[in-house]
């Protein structure tokens, strides 16, 4: 994601009722074309007066939000986050049926036995996830792989861990199919999951270990 100012709203990768029955075509074209052209909106027009933010990417404004003045700091972070996770939530989700592979596979087999232990994990800690948030699969910088519940449009970036995957738990995500089942949006979600998108950032966590680190 090397976009920067002024932000789009990128088009989904797939048509907005693909992936029905799990997630809704309503829910999706809300999701995408108002809440997440609001983040955008709100970011293009806090960073409008600041031209010299104009070339600092999403992860940039993410991370080094200490740079940015006082005045803009918190809301930007806010909304860069909000654009942010919104577009891996997205690009994370594919009408076609994917499984893990290659080293994604093996790195989940390593840190969960097996793949319905992965499953009933995640599926435990986005249940228990309070109030609005995601739970996100991160590589740290080792590529080991962890959950993280993170609140509201934080992301794991500030933390030193890559984004491998992320579950928007807010009720706008789930409310006009599910209502308050959020138990029934994972489940549904877990059949939409694009592994390859995950395994594609995964497979660039390591590379970037290693080119960090050394070999
Ligand atoms: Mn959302």
């Amino acid at each position: 994601m090397l976009q920067h100012y002024p932000f789009t709203v990128l088009p989904l990768p797939y048509p907005y009722d693909s992936l029905e029955p799990c997630i809704d075509t309503e829910t999706m074209y809300f999701h995408h074309d108002k809440h997440l052209k609001t983040y955008v909106d709100n970011l293009n027009r806090l960073l409008k007066p600041w031209p010299r933010f104009h070339d600092w990417t999403l992860e940039r404004l993410i991370q080094d939000s200490r740079e940015l003045p006082e005045a803009i700091r918190e809301d930007v972070l806010k909304n860069a986050g909000g654009v942010y996770n919104h577009q891996l939530y997205f690009a994370g989700m594919t009408p076609h049926a994917t499984q893990p592979q290659g080293r994604l596979e093996k790195a989940l087999l390593l840190d969960f036995e097996n793949l319905e232990a992965f499953y009933e994990t995640f599926y435990q800690m986005a249940l228990k996830l309070f109030g609005s948030g995601y739970l996100w699969l991160a590589a740290d910088e080792r590529g080991k792989l962890v959950l993280l519940p993170l609140p509201n449009q934080e992301t794991p970036l500030p933390k030193h861990l890559i984004p491998i995957l992320n579950l928007d738990l807010w009720e706008h995500a789930y409310y006009l199919k599910h209502q308050n089942r959020r138990a029934d949006y994972i489940q549904n979600w877990f059949r939409v999951i694009n592994w390859n998108e995950a395994g594609r950032r995964y497979e660039n966590a390591l590379l970037d270990a290693i080119l960090r680190n050394g070999v």
